[in-house]
């Protein structure tokens, strides 16, 4: 495929560091596949990012190529957008390096992502962790991106990402694209239905707390029934309903019903027929992608040829960025 100079240039990723969950989907790879009309797209398995926290190699193998097929199964198409591995593509190792040393210990300090991983994994608190946001920079940067669609959580990154963007720039001259996010107005932040104070995530060692993409029919309703709510009775978005409000959230995402249309709809009805409906809902919406996801997946050679073909484009194009940034700092070019 070829990436027009007219449009603009869209990336984001999701990390392999877990059974992708409908907050991963509904922050994030549902909106990529609209862009992929108007944009040059490039979307990625950031599996970089994932071994911050430590995984098990053969399940991070498996996971990184069943995110693939769940892009796929999403509807972006491999016609259109590039998706690649990021580990197959140095380069976003490389501009990391440099990057660190354009980025400073107080901005990486200030990162909500860290101390919230930090408090995680106290046993492991790495490096890596602590410079995520400057890899993550790296990725977006590399491919002169103007658009980041993410979930909130991602905001703050890619908010340093755009800081890191134009101190380079301001040093070295127009270098960078400085990239904006791109959030949903609803599925911005789905949280935990076992805490809805807190964002629902992959990680989570609680099962319950979250949906995860390929969880059955049968799973999906006894989660939503199990989700924690209030002692109130009524479907209603207010304020300190935390658990209803996010329920009703994921609710309008599967069904485009406004917040007044669903509080029309159980005017009168009880918790546990909501909970029931959001459950239907969240099962039919994720069937398609279910089905389409199964066939993908046991078509590893199929999966595989696009990883490669990508890989290539993505490192073409990133090669191109790096070595405008190495001779900006100043490093000698190496004899052809
Ligand atoms: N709960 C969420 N609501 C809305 N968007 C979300 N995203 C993640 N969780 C939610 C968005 O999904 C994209 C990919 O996220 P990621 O895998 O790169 O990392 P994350 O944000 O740390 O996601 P998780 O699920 O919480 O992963 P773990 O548990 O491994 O840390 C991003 O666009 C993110 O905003």
């Amino acid at each position: 495929m070829e990436f027009s100079k007219d449009k603009k240039t869209i990336f984001s990723g999701v990390q392999p560091s877990g059974n992708l969950t409908i907050g991963n989907y509904l922050g994030a790879i549902k909106n990529w596949q609209d862009l992929q009309e108007t944009h040059n797209c490039l979307y990625c398995v950031v599996d970089m990012h994932a071994i911050t926290v430590r995984q098990d190699p053969a399940e991070l193998r498996r996971r990184t190529l069943g995110t693939l097929a769940i892009y796929i199964a999403s509807g972006i198409d491999p016609e259109k957008s590039i998706m690649f591995v990021q580990s197959h593509v140095p380069a976003h190792a490389e501009l990391a390096w440099v990057l660190n040393c354009y980025t400073m210990f107080g901005e990486l300090s200030r990162m909500t992502q860290f101390k919230d991983k930090s408090a995680k994994n106290a046993q492991n608190i790495n490096a890596g962790l602590f410079t995520y946001p400057t890899l993550m920079a790296a990725d977006i940067l590399l491919y002169g991106t103007d658009l980041v669609p993410v979930g909130v959580d991602q905001k703050q990154h890619v908010e340093l990402a755009r800081d890191i963007a134009e101190r380079f720039n301001q040093i070295y001259g127009d270098t960078f694209v400085v990239p904006e996010p791109y959030i949903p107005q609803t599925g911005r932040k789905i949280f935990s239905l076992a805490d809805p104070g807190k964002k629902m995530s992959k990680s989570d060692e609680n099962i319950n707390s979250f949906i995860a993409l390929l969880d059955s029919r049968d799973t999906i309703i006894r989660k939503f029934k199990r989700a924690v709510t209030d002692s109130d009775t009524c479907v209603r978005y207010a304020e300190g309903k935390d658990g209803i409000n996010n329920l009703m959230t994921i609710y309008s995402c599967f069904t485009g019903k406004t917040m007044d249309e669903i509080e029309r709809e159980f005017d009168g009805k009880g918790y546990a027929e909501f909970k029931l409906a959001v459950g239907e809902a969240c099962a039919d919406g994720l069937e398609p992608l279910q089905k389409r996801y199964n066939c993908l997946v046991s078509d590893r050679s199929y999966l595989e040829g696009i990883l490669s073909n990508n890989a290539d484009h993505a490192a073409y194009l990133a090669r191109k960025m790096l070595s405008k940034v190495y001779r900006k700092v100043g490093f000698l070019a190496k004899n052809k």
